[in-house]
């Protein structure tokens, strides 16, 4: 996500070359910048915006002489960021037992009617024993009620049917009546997307919010979308009071406009980002995070998140304590390749890490459909658990290699890369046997450099 913003941004700081922070400095860096965000759609308000806290806090932040002056620019360019993108707002929490309602609003194909799916998932996880009600006003296509009844299958809430020849109005009343008689506690309504600012639609939404008065009205943007999406926004928040916004396809190659020009728009907090299609993609919009992202420091939240759902604790202190002990085998590498595999494979993680923006799309992509990662798995799945323990026993043995061939149909040249890259790794973890792993890390640590560009 951002990846060209993030990019341009992390040059504009790269291009630094002075021990101490010059006003010179900040003003190169700015006018970057600025030329980035014009690329990414940023409104010009929020660009003004954005400068004069650069230039404000510069002035009032001291020149730490322990920051380089790039870092000390980054530092302040943080706050500038976090500045456009946070809004005191907490996340609404739906723990009451009276019902909620939920008016999801957006334009045509913004993602309104799978966010109902996410948001409706996203309550029952945190209060499993809430009953949710759905309920569309998209009569004019018959085609999205069906979609919104199989979300709600999905999610295992209750649908609420409208005969064909009711109003959005009436349907959203006896929504409302149908929800408080069973005692749901949340009640979600579904809109139709309109293409602009249509004024038939935009009335019958106001109809519709003053006959239900909603609890919440969230709008729903379409990431890629750019500027044109704050004034549509400025007028749903003008006729029907948007309480917060939902950011979605934020997974795709978005550009950052909407995200960063939004407060200084409407001032309404940006509440929750769609990083996917599937149900389970809805996440709380973090400030921090986004703001670390685009100045490519990585998103270790993201990733740490991710580690902590996919990896298995108890085999990660297994396999230190064996590398501690300067043994390593191919099971311990196979193991490695799933768990990176479930946590989407090597390209996702990288493109996580601190300085991912600079890594070559080419070079990601060569990660991305690696076959070498579905070999060495093939290889050692044909193997067997002694084999795997002992790979020393395959490299004399032809029977053995031809077995291991024929059951991962693979081929020779394979399998000596495999052997050779494991004597390699093998090697390496005999020299950080007994605590010497530590020794490197507290030097990489001290030198900012990774232990194989130490010389
Ligand atoms: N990649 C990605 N796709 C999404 C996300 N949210 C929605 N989509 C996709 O966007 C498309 C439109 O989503 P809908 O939920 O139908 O959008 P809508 O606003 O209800 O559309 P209309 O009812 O036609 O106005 C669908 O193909 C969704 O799967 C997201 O966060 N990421
Ligand atoms: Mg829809």
């Amino acid at each position: 996500m951002y990846k060209t913003l993030t990019q341009k941004i992390s040059q504009a700081l790269a291009n630094m070359t002075s021990k101490q922070l010059k006003d010179s400095d900040i003003q190169t860096a700015l006018d970057e910048i600025e030329r980035a965000f014009i690329e990414a759609d940023v409104s010009r308000a929020a660009i003004a915006h954005f400068r004069s806290d650069i230039l404000e806090l510069a002035q009032r932040t001291e020149k730490e002489k322990s920051l380089s002056a790039q870092a000390h620019l980054m530092k302040i360019i943080r706050e500038a960021l976090l500045d456009l993108l946070s809004h005191e707002t907490p996340l609404p929490n739906f723990q009451h037992h009276q019902l909620q309602i939920i008016l999801m609003v957006g334009l045509q194909g913004a993602g309104k009617t799978t966010t109902c799916g996410k948001i409706a998932q996203y309550i029952q996880q945190q209060n499993p024993k809430h009953k949710i009600m759905m309920a569309s006003i998209d009569i004019y296509r018959p085609k999205a009620i069906e979609q919104l009844k199989i979300l709600s299958t999905q999610t295992q809430t209750t649908f609420h049917p409208h005969h064909d020849t009711l109003d959005p109005v009436t349907i959203c009343q006896h929504a409302v009546d149908h929800a408080k008689r069973t005692n749901h506690q949340v009640l979600i309504i579904d809109t139709a997307g309109r293409l602009d600012i249509d004024e038939e639609r935009m009335q019958e939404l106001e109809s519709v919010n003053r006959a239900i008065n909603p609890n919440h009205t969230f709008y729903v943007v379409d990431s890629m979308m750019g500027q044109s999406a704050l004034q549509i926004a400025e007028t749903f928040n003008k006729r029907v009071d948007i309480s917060g916004i939902i950011l979605s396809k934020i997974d795709s190659d978005t550009k950052g406009g909407v995200a960063l020009s939004v407060k200084t728009a409407i001032e309404k907090p940006i509440l929750w980002m769609g990083t996917g299609e599937h149900l389970s993609k809805l996440e709380p919009f973090d400030p921090e995070r986004i703001a670390d992202q685009l100045l490519d420091m990585g998103d270790i939240i993201g990733l740490a998140k991710k580690a902590q759902q996919h990896f298995d604790e108890k085999k990660s202190k297994q396999l230190s304590d064996r590398l501690q002990k300067g043994q390593f085998t191919l099971n311990d590498l196979l193991e490695q390749i799933q768990q990176i595999n479930q946590m989407g494979g090597m390209a996702s993680i990288l493109k996580m890490l601190p300085g991912a923006a600079k890594i070559p799309d080419h070079m990601v992509k060569m990660i991305e459909d690696d076959t070498k990662v579905t070999s060495i798995q093939s290889l050692i799945q044909s193997m067997t658990p002694l084999e795997r323990n002992r790979p020393e026993l395959i490299r004399n043995n032809k029977s053995r290699q031809k077995r291991v061939l024929k059951g991962s149909g693979r081929n020779k040249n394979d399998l000596n890369d495999l052997i050779k890259s494991y004597d390699k790794m093998k090697k390496m973890t005999e020299k950080l046997k007994g605590g010497k792993m530590r020794a490197l890390m507290q030097q990489f640590s001290q030198s900012g450099q990774p232990p194989w560009d130490q010389s």
